[in-house]
Formats: C-alpha cells, sequence, structure tokens
C-alpha cells in the first residue's frame, strides 16, 4: 500500500516534469574556448533547441564584462564577425554554435580561462508569445588545441 502511493505520486511528478520540459529550451555539448594570456575575450559554443521556437536575445556570465552572440560574415573577402541582436530558433530545430560560426563571445575576462574551469553563462530566450525564460549553464572550458581540432573540416 505505502509503495503503491509513493508510485503514484512518482508518476504525477514525472508527468509534470515532462510538461514542462516540452515547454523549455535545452542546450546540449556547450563548452568555452580555453584561452592564454593575454587573451581578453574568447568564444563559447553549445546547441540550443527551442521546441515551440523563439530567439536567443541575451548571453551573460560573471567571468567576463561583456557578453554577445556573434555571427560570422564576410567583409572584404575577410571573413569578420559582428554582434547580433537575436538569434532565431525554429521551432523543434536545433541550432549550432561553432567555431566559424554563430557563438557567445565572451569579452572583457581579466584572469585567462584555464582548461577543467567551468564558466557559469546565463541564456535569456524569448517566446513567440513573447515570454521569457533563463537558462542557468555551467559550461566547461576545452583547451586551445581541441578547439582548434574542431574547427577542421
Ligand atoms: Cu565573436
Amino acid at each position: 500500500m505505502h509503495t503503491n502511493s509513493l508510485r503514484s505520486i512518482a508518476c504525477t511528478a514525472a508527468l509534470l516534469a515532462a510538461g514542462s520540459v516540452f515547454a523549455q529550451t535545452t542546450v546540449t555539448d556547450g563548452w568555452v574556448r580555453g584561452m592564454v594570456a593575454p587573451q581578453r575575450a574568447t568564444g563559447a559554443f553549445l546547441k540550443i533547441t527551442s521546441p515551440q521556437g523563439g530567439k536567443l536575445v541575451a548571453v551573460s556570465t560573471p567571468v567576463a564584462r561583456t557578453a554577445e552572440v556573434h555571427e560570422m560574415v564576410m567583409q572584404d573577402n575577410v571573413m569578420a564577425m559582428r554582434a547580433i541582436e537575436s538569434l532565431e530558433l525554429p521551432a523543434g530545430k536545433t541550432v549550432e554554435l561553432k567555431p566559424g560560426g554563430h557563438h557567445l563571445m565572451l569579452m572583457g575576462i581579466e584572469q585567462p580561462l584555464q582548461p577543467g574551469a567551468t564558466v557559469p553563462v546565463t541564456l535569456t530566450v524569448e517566446g513567440k508569445d513573447g515570454k521569457r525564460e533563463t537558462l542557468q549553464l555551467t559550461l566547461p572550458v576545452k583547451p586551445l588545441a581541441a578547439a582548434a581540432a574542431e574547427h577542421k573540416h
């Protein structure tokens, strides 16, 4: 009897969790590129999926004075990056932020981020209904060499 009632509570909890997961944006495979002095900026990369669709409108981290969403563009035949206001998240599609493409730019970092460390990052996603949700992430710092290897095609 006791076991049964516990089980039914667990089931209810699971259903509630499933309901909120459906509405929530999820992030996987996040990481931050390690740095060497005197660098003051680095990139962060991740995969983000918004079940209902929306846009990534803000990023912040306590380790950097400024954090932005960047895109890569061709300028005078040179790849350059620039900040964008928001990044579109089509419903149910995984958007990948990766070296050479869209990325999070962390600038004004006092202490170079070393591999093995973790960086708290907060993302703000605005849904189609205008509602905002915040995602608290803890991203591992990976060595520069690993980032270079991932950049190869
Ligand atoms: Cu950038």
